[in-house]
């Protein structure tokens, strides 16, 4: 997606937060982030587009277009400006803790000069917070573990940032006369769910033109290092990426090496030692002669330690080396294996575009598709039974229309995703429930009830006939909001026993159920669904982020109802 895009949304995002903090109508706000997510979800870069075509955006009217071509021309606007003046960076930094809205947080400024995370740690410890207005001692506790929370994410970023900054640079990079190849390592190939630098392997003869071509990339905004084997920068929006470069005939051995995990490293090379052989990122070698045995392709350098290779989302050395060894390695789901998308919305509730737009982007893709709109108890989308009910009927003939035009064929499936309450009830009476196709039901509030109180919660959610998926489980958002507390081998159990199946979010920032507990997850018989959760285009396309994470937790085709040819997905819908 453009990147032009992001950058103005982002802006958007700012001066939103920046006009209620000074005061102004949160209403007139939401506004801008409205129209910040919609130009973020746009497919194509608002840089090139006439200001008749900016006012097509939806939530786009004459004033935020006149700001759009003010940051083409700028790179800012001139009322953002005014009000960064007036309030200090670490000030914004507070409202990204978790549990503190932007008028809370010009009121710590205002009353207690406290313009940054650290300050508010200090404030909290010196008991400064008891006497301040509407700040009591449960919403000190919540503040910290929130100021932990945003620490421990640090500078690292979501799965998706890094991908597209890695994108970029390889597309840079491979155009240089004598690149032979180049490919992302680390923590990216891996998947793993934040990302702390972006690593990329290039494999050429002289290593200074893709180098040079890094740094004056017009991202690169500080080199941080620079040699003939690794040049590191910093982008503008302040991520690391680390590029290096080997000869070819090493090119699998710096690959496996630069991948990691560093515990996968260390368990495989001990591999290695046993076999009085030495693996580094110049190759395998054997130690007595010091001969290289091979370097060339990672398939190579595993399959002469007696190992299957390794998918790169496995290499976290928790277990796959030994299976590996035993040449018992699961099947792990691919991209390839997924028929269909069980959770998606459209504008009829928060989505970005319309469900003709939805659905023509997901018959590309999917033998199958669920829309799955938010359901009345979420007040702020005002859902109600008589909307509901015209897009069944809106889905029905679209549905129609596609098994009759000669285009690609895509069942519809109309569905809804469910609020679970506080006791663990859903929205709507059973009769109306019985109309759905499918139901997705999911935590939106009430995210601090004690354990037993949750886990009675999503118990009775599994045990209602009519909810199929449990969506994004434990409602964490990485690096802002903490998962819920509740048992899981309770979750679990209730799921097996009544055959509702988990989510796998596939949003970078959800990827919910975490990886780390989707195996314990299936070895209690739980199945799971892949689902996007789209809320515009471009979330479908994070449909990949899902199945990594799925195979960060060992699932196979089998374990996924996503992957189920639509007959047998139908016999788990009915939980008969
Ligand atoms: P990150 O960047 O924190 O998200 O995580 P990684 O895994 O990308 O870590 P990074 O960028 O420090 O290094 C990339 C890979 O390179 C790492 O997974 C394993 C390998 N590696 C880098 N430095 C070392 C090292 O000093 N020892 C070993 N064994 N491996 C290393
Ligand atoms: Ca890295
Ligand atoms: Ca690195
Ligand atoms: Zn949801």
């Amino acid at each position: 997606m453009p990147q032009a895009n992001d950058a103005a949304a982002a802006l958007l995002d700012e001066y939103a937060d920046l006009y209620v903090m000074t005061g102004g109508d949160p209403f007139r706000a939401r506004v801008y982030g409205k129209a910040a997510r919609a130009i973020s979800a746009y497919p194509r870069d608002i840089s090139e587009l006439t200001p008749a075509e900016l006012l097509k955006i939806t939530g786009v009217g004459k004033s935020i277009a006149g700001k759009i071509a003010e940051i083409t021309a700028t790179g800012s606007f001139a009322e953002l400006d005014d009000l960064r003046a007036d309030i200090p960076d670490g000030v914004r930094q507070l409202t990204q803790i978790p549990a503190l809205g932007p008028r809370r947080a010009l009121q710590l400024y205002q009353e207690l000069q406290i313009s940054s995370p650290e300050q508010l740690r200090d404030a909290i410890a010196a008991g400064q917070l008891n006497d301040l207005k509407g700040f009591g001692s449960k919403s000190a506790e919540k503040l910290l573990r929130g100021i932990d929370l945003l620490e421990s994410a640090g500078q690292r970023v979501l799965l998706n940032v890094a991908a597209e900054t890695a994108a970029r640079v390889i597309e840079v990079v491979e155009r240089v006369p004598g690149c032979q190849r180049i490919a992302a390592a680390g923590s990216l190939r891996r998947a793993s769910e934040s990302i702390g630098d972006v690593d990329v392997l290039a494999a050429a003869e002289d290593s200074g033109p893709l180098m040079t071509a890094l740094t004056s990339m017009p991202e690169s905004a500080e080199i941080i290092g620079s040699g003939p084997t690794k040049t590191s920068i910093r982008t503008s929006a302040g991520l690391q990426v680390d590029l290096r470069v080997v000869g070819l005939d090493v090119w699998g051995a710096a690959l496996q090496y630069f991948t990691g995990s560093q515990a996968h490293n260390v368990r495989v090379r001990e591999i290695a030692v046993r076999r009085k052989l030495k693996l580094s990122e110049y190759g395998l070698f054997d130690v007595e002669s010091g001969h290289l045995i091979c370097s060339e392709t990672e398939e190579e350098v595993y399959a002469r330690l007696d190992m299957q290779w390794i998918p790169p989302t496995l290499r976290e050395d928790t277990g796959e080396v030994e299976a590996a060894l035993r040449h018992e390695l699961p099947p792990v789901v691919t991209d390839a294996d997924v028929r269909g998308d069980l959770h998606s919305h459209t504008n009829l509730t928060d989505g970005q575009a319309s469900l003709e737009e939805m659905v023509a982007a997901a018959r590309e893709r999917y033998e199958y598709y669920a829309i799955t709109d938010h359901a009345p108890n979420l007040v702020m989308q005002r859902m109600t039974d008589e909307k509901m009910l015209t897009q069944r009927e809106q889905v029905r003939r679209l549905g129609e229309r596609l098994a009759s035009d000669g285009g690609r064929p895509l069942v519809l499936l109309h569905g809804t995703e469910l609020n679970i309450g506080p006791d663990g009830s859903v929205d709507w009476p059973p009769e109306f429930l019985a109309g759905f196709d499918i139901c997705v039901a999911s935590v939106h509030s009430h995210f601090d009830q004690p354990r037993s109180e949750m886990t009675r919660r999503f118990v009775r959610a599994c045990e209602n006939p009519h909810v199929n998926i449990i969506g994004h489980p434990l409602t964490r958002k990485i690096g802002r909001r903490p998962p819920v507390d509740v048992d899981l081998a309770e979750l679990y159990r209730a799921c097996a026993e009544t055959g509702t199946a988990l989510e796998v979010n596939a949003h970078p920032a959800r990827l919910d159920l975490p990886s780390a507990h989707i195996r314990a997850a299936r070895d209690a018989g739980v199945k799971f669904a892949i689902d996007t959760d789209a809320h515009s285009l471009r979330d479908l396309t994070y449909l990949q982020y899902g199945v990594a994470t799925a195979q960060r937790g060992w699932l196979t085709p089998e374990d996924v109802i996503t992957t189920w040819p639509l007959a047998r997905l139908g016999q788990f819908l009915r939980k008969a």
